[in-house]
């Protein structure tokens, strides 16, 4: 099977798994395994910030953040198409009881005079803004790379307001490669950010929040409240390590397939490649003009031995990551021309 339905599907490569079986380990609850430290410290290092927390998920990493950033009854200035606000089981409202001040963005990505209208001016009526959430690769909006001088321009706004400006960077070292720009000169300009490890750089678990010492501090309780204390979890550090070591450079090489997938399917008669140009490693397309819905197509896909995930009615999305080929790339593409030709 060619599995472009996530880059979470990526398995351990055989180097990963031999890091990990031969990782040092200690109780991370007591902050004692040796290997987390070790990542812990590492990344810190590499974006520039004092601390981090490796932590089970990127959506556990999303929850301890708006725990950390905020109070219940707070208001949060989001993108309508985040991650946070769309795929986390509500835990936005139900944990951090805050509620979402929605901007609508272009491919995901928001302008700093947006942010800047959205913010609550000091009246008995408002729940108070107190933070700015920022998605970088934006995944809804298309893998989209959140432009640096934007970041740049919405700090400027929190910090005049006194906010601060959180980024989720699932998919961060995607936007660090398409664009060329080092980890530590985006993480510069937000005050606390989180990664995956479980997305393209191919580990089996693990994400990790990033920030002050004293954000990290407190969010460090929030994780042992929902349950993220891991014991022995270096073994899941070790595969971090190893992606952080191998799999960075090249996620360019997903971006090129990705590429080259949304042109032979935007050859296709009555398919629309809805996120040209792919900036990374994601593609959205619909298939309403062909006269498929997208659960038929996700069914003729799987029986042409490729799979892709359905996003709406029509639409569907196909994500290149490690086990994905060139080949296997122009395979997925004969799979498509079969189905939408036939
Ligand atoms: N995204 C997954 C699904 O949940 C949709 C995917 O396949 O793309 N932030 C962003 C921007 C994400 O895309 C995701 C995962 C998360 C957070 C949550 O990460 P996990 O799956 O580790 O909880």
């Amino acid at each position: 099977m060619i599995d472009l339905r996530s880059d979470t599907v990526t398995k351990p490569s055989a180097g990963m798994r031999k890091a990990m079986a031969e990782a040092d380990v200690g109780d991370d609850v007591y902050g004692e395994d040796p290997t987390v430290n070790r990542l812990q410290e590492r990344v810190a290092t590499m974006l520039g910030k004092q601390a981090a927390l490796f932590v089970p998920s990127g959506t556990m990493a999303n929850q301890i953040a708006l725990l950390t950033h905020t109070r219940p009854g707070d208001e949060i200035i989001l993108e309508r198409g985040s991650h946070v606000f769309n795929h986390e089981a509500g835990g936005l409202a139900a944990l951090a009881g805050v509620q979402p001040f929605i901007l609508d963005g272009n491919r995901g990505i928001l302008e700093a005079d947006q942010v800047e209208q959205a913010i609550r001016f000091q009246d008995v009526h408002f729940a108070p803004t107190k933070l700015i959430w920022l998605e970088n690769t934006h995944n809804h909006g298309g893998g989209t790379v959140f432009p640096l001088q934007k970041i740049k321009d919405i700090r400027g706004v929190g910090l005049n307001y006194d906010l601060p400006v959180h980024m989720d960077g699932a998919r961060f070292f995607n936007a660090c490669i398409a664009a060329d720009i080092p980890p530590e000169e985006y993480a510069k300009h937000v005050d606390a950010i989180s990664f995956c490890f479980s997305k393209g750089l191919g580990a089996p678990v693990g994400s990790i929040l990033v920030g002050s010492s004293e954000f990290i501090t407190r969010a460090h309780r929030y994780r042992k409240m929902l349950g993220g204390g891991m014991r022995q979890a270096g073994i899941l550090a070790a595969a971090a390590l190893y992606a952080l070591d191998n799999n960075i450079e090249r996620l360019a090489d997903d971006h090129r397939n990705a590429r080259r997938l949304a042109e032979g399917l935007a050859a296709l008669d009555g398919v629309t490649v809805m996120n040209e140009p792919v900036e990374t490693n994601l593609v959205y397309f619909d298939a309403g003009q062909t006269g498929k819905n997208a659960l038929e197509v996700m069914n003729d896909a799987r029986e042409r031995g490729v799979l892709v995930m359905p996003e709406t009615f029509t639409e569907m999305r196909a994500v290149t990551h490690l086990d994905v080929s060139a080949e296997d790339v122009e395979q997925a593409i004969e799979a498509f021309r079969d189905i939408f030709q036939a």
